[in-house]
């Protein structure tokens, strides 16, 4: 395929955010060039496609709410849906906006460069280059994989696979012995699947992580009709969440967990816990704030643990003890906690007894050496930054973003930085992204740079720059606000603390997504305030 010579806006990506964003570009008359380096759409969901892989925000939730008729005429089958679900939902948007023919796939963009003389970028592809006037980059959050530098790993005679690059065509482990590596949200929807096909599965967990029971179930019919009916408030009302969902919350929610009685605390968790889902944070005013009520809900998950694993060694080596409960993203599983009741399940601790190596034959620790057909690496992501900084960017003046952010992310509402003009980034760091229901966010940034490029056409400007004390401010002000939490006190991928390396900046903004849209609205209302316009 051709590339047009300039368009408008290159979007990087034809995930959730690209696709959205080519179709409101598009509408607004701008041209548009999409570039994907996957041969289809989806995103996340096009590469995640690990046996179990399903959504943890429920389906009437997180699907896009743009169009009226988009969300009538599709029906979730199930409360939180399916990777190939959500896949297909994706697939169904493309060809309803016709949204393909803007699209390059399997495409991958290596570096995109500004000629401040021009106003231009320059975008260079594996299949050649294509000038725009903005960029917008919507490369998703978790699509750069982590690959642990694991001595001999290219020796293993077996298959490799990774959760986030699992092939399309599936892989097949009847009768064969499976080893995963990870314990986090991937790991913990694949092994009570991957238990169910393999002959044998050893999972080696360093750090064990606070499951909840997703609850997942067929969503009736007469749910589904219930929520079409009412689609426009339950909309309206996610918006106005601090998280871009709505959770059930009791007369307790507001209260802090300590001045609540243990028996009536307990029962709260309780009703959470059978419930299911996402909910359990968000039990008392302050879990994710105070070490000790934190500790209430934790002492509630760990006992459940214990409730489901018979072997209570294995029991004690699956509770976690190291983090506070939902600092690290927190997992809904289905049947998690019971697979590890298998005789052909094995949990191998990493932390005491760490992977020397991978031989040809497996994986060695230093006690043993596991033997194994296939190895799943659900090591997870170099998240938020990794998608964007594996692409040579350079802004004014040839300076590379790499450079720019080596010591952290540094933005203006998670939309901009200074130096990289006329480049937009859609839910990264510094906005709520990963800490807000994605679809809720990605509207909202999309639609609040299109209204942006409006604007600048309208006025008659070519170029938009965040200013350097703007976003000084502003990554003060994302800090400040983790700091106020217990986020930092985990080694998650939130904070980089995954990566080998990686500076240690806590990543998203922890300030609700209500919060964040105001300050967005009030910058464009002030006529782009933070922002030079020329
Ligand atoms: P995560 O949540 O980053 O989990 C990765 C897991 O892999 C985690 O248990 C890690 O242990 C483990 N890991 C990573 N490197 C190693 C090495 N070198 N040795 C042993 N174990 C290792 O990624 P996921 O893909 O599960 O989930 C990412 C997000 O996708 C999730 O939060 C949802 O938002 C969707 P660690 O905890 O670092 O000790």
């Amino acid at each position: 395929m051709t590339h047009p010579a300039h368009v408008d806006v290159v979007v990087v990506g034809a995930g959730i955010a690209g696709l959205y964003a080519l179709h409101r570009l598009t509408e607004a008359g701008l041209t548009v060039q999409g570039f994907e380096a996957g041969d289809g759409v989806g995103g996340t969901w096009y590469w995640n496609r690990y046996p179990g892989a399903r959504c943890d925000v429920e389906s009437v939730d997180y699907s896009y709410s743009f169009d009226e008729d988009l969300q009538q005429e599709w029906d979730w089958t199930e409360r939180y849906a399916s990777q190939p679900e959500i896949l297909r939902y994706l697939e169904h948007v493309a060809d309803r906006f016709d949204l393909r023919r803007h699209i390059a796939f399997g495409t991958r963009v290596d570096a995109a460069s500004f000629d401040a003389a021009t106003h231009r970028w320059t975008v260079t592809t594996d299949a050649g280059t294509t000038t725009a006037s903005f960029l917008v980059l919507a490369v998703g959050c978790l699509s750069a994989a982590q690959v642990p530098d694991f001595p001999g790993l290219d020796t293993f005679r077996g298959e490799v696979l990774h959760t986030g690059q699992w092939p399309a065509d599936g892989v097949d482990l009847a009768g064969r012995r499976v080893g995963v590596i990870g314990t986090g949200s991937s790991a913990i929807q694949a092994i009570p699947v991957i238990a169910e096909q393999a002959a044998e599965l050893i999972v080696f967990q360093r750090t064990p992580n606070y499951s909840v029971p997703a609850g997942n179930r067929p969503l009736s019919p007469d749910e589904l009709a219930a929520v079409k009916a009412g689609y426009a408030e339950h909309r309206r009302r996610a918006r106005e969440t601090f998280f871009g969902f709505v959770f059930p919350l009791s007369e307790l929610s507001s209260r802090p967990a300590l001045e609540v009685p243990a028996a009536d605390r307990d029962r709260e968790f309780q009703t959470r816990w059978d419930r299911g889902g996402a909910g359990m944070t968000r039990a008392f005013a302050d879990i994710l704030t105070d070490r000790q009520a934190n500790e209430t809900a934790a002492e509630f998950i760990r006992s459940k643990i214990r409730e489901q694993v018979t072997d209570p060694r294995t029991a004690e080596l699956l509770v976690p003890v190291d983090h506070p409960f939902g600092t690290k993203r927190p997992p809904i599983d289905t049947d998690y906690y019971d697979t590890f009741n298998r005789d052909d399940v094995t949990l191998v601790d990493v932390r005491s007894d760490p992977i020397v190596e991978v031989v040809p034959s497996g994986v060695r620790t230093g006690a043993a050496t596991y033997d194994l057909d296939v190895l799943v690496l659900a090591t997870g992501f170099d998240a938020m930054t990794g998608p964007l900084l594996r692409m040579d960017i350079r802004g004014v003046g040839g300076r590379e973003l790499r450079d720019k952010w080596a010591a952290g992310p540094v933005t203006y509402l998670g939309l901009a930085t200074e130096g990289f003009p006329n480049m937009f980034v859609v839910a990264g760091a510094g906005s709520p992204s990963v800490m807000s229901n994605m679809m809720v966010s990605i509207e909202q940034h999309v639609d609040w740079i299109v209204a942006c490029l409006q604007h600048l056409r309208a006025e008659g400007h070519t170029v938009i720059e965040a200013c350097a004390d703007a976003e000084q401010a502003w990554v003060e002000h994302v800090n400040a606000t983790a700091a106020t939490t217990l986020y930092p006190e985990a080694n998650s991928w939130y904070l980089g603390a995954n990566v080998p390396g990686k500076p240690r900046v806590f990543m998203p903004y922890v300030g609700g997504i209500v919060d964040y849209r105001k300050r967005c609205e009030d910058v464009a209302g002030r006529g782009y305030a933070g922002f030079q316009l020329a």
